[in-house]
């Protein structure tokens, strides 16, 4: 039982249809029901704490969870002790400043001695810090982007997704001044026993990310292009190569990263590439 670690995940929001659903790719199996603030896996040593987001880097400092899934802004805005392990590549957003459309915006400079609300106060005072810019700092907890129209400030720092929310109220975008996805923290005291079962998850994690960003690629060839197509897919160590019932062909198959196989489309038809079948991969051990 020494082994069983805890982790603390977004209860509703953003971040926990994505959490949920990353630990499930890895093969844990658990029951989430509505309102439930505790569970526990069947098949895996881990059970869950449904939290609020902002609740997750200090149970996580303290210990009373030893894993947490929480946005970068969430994690560097409460500054807890903790360890990152891992990007997770979801929930991504970006904290910015923005400003009432109709003004002319000319640099940072344009903050100097206004006011901005905020919901992240410690990471918009070090990046004022940082540019040498005064401004005075007004902390709200939510709707921050009503706050120019209100007359509450004059800008705002508020994270934004697709930035429709800052159009919608009449506000543009001026600067980024971070940049956040969801990550993977740990507690800084692991006990061995713990510690071996985390491996074992981040494992988990690794193949499922590594299966999302490649591709299985199956194609059909002539034999007297083989060597340009193979240079354009290169496979994980090296391609496999079948020869076709049709004398002169052959199949190849390969992993590649599905970025590669955009870019190198053209030039594989181009080469005489045919039938081309792209998989996605569920895991992927390196
Ligand atoms: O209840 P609890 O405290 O747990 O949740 P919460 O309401 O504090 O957070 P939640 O669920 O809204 O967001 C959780 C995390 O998701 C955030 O901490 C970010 O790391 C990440 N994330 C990703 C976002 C967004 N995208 C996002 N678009 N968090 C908030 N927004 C909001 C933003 O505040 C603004 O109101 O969406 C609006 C902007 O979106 P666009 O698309 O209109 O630009
Ligand atoms: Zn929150």
């Amino acid at each position: 039982m020494e082994n069983i670690i805890r982790i603390a995940v977004q209860k509703s929001g953003r971040l926990s249809d994505d959490s949920l659903k990353l630990i499930k790719e890895c093969g844990i199996k658990f029951h989430n029901g509505t309102g439930k603030l505790k569970s526990s896996s069947t098949n895996f040593p881990i059970e869950f704490l449904f939290l609020r987001d902002d609740d997750i880097p200090g149970y996580v400092a303290d210990g009373i969870a030893d894993l947490g899934i929480v946005g970068e802004n969430e994690l560097v805005e409460k500054d807890k002790n903790v360890n990152v392990l891992k990007k997770l590549g979801f929930s991504k957003c970006r904290l910015s400043l923005a400003i009432p459309k109709g003004e002319e915006y000319s640099g940072i400079n344009y903050f100097e001695g206004k006011n901005i609300a905020t919901s992240y106060p410690k990471i918009l005072e070090n990046y004022l810090k940082k540019v040498n810019i005064n401004a005075d700092i007004h902390e709200i907890s939510g709707s921050v982007e009503i706050a120019p129209s209100i007359g509450l400030a004059e800008g705002i720092c508020d994270i934004v997704s697709s930035g429709s929310t800052l159009m919608m109220n009449g506000l543009k975008e001026v600067e980024e001044i971070f940049q956040s996805e969801a990550v993977l923290i740990s507690n800084k005291d692991i006990t061995t026993e713990k510690q071996a079962t985390v491996e074992k998850l981040l494992f988990r994690m690794g193949a499922v990310q590594e299966g999302k960003k490649n591709k299985y690629v199956l194609l059909n060839a002539p034999n007297d292009s083989l060597d340009k197509i193979l240079s354009l897919i290169p496979g994980m160590r090296s391609p496999t190569i079948l020869p076709l019932a049709e004398a002169g062909w052959s199949s190849v198959h390969s992993v590649i990263s599905e970025d590669q196989f955009w870019e190198n489309i053209e030039e594989l038809r181009n080469a005489g590439a045919q039938g081309i079948l792209v998989v996605p991969i569920e895991k992927m051990l390196i």
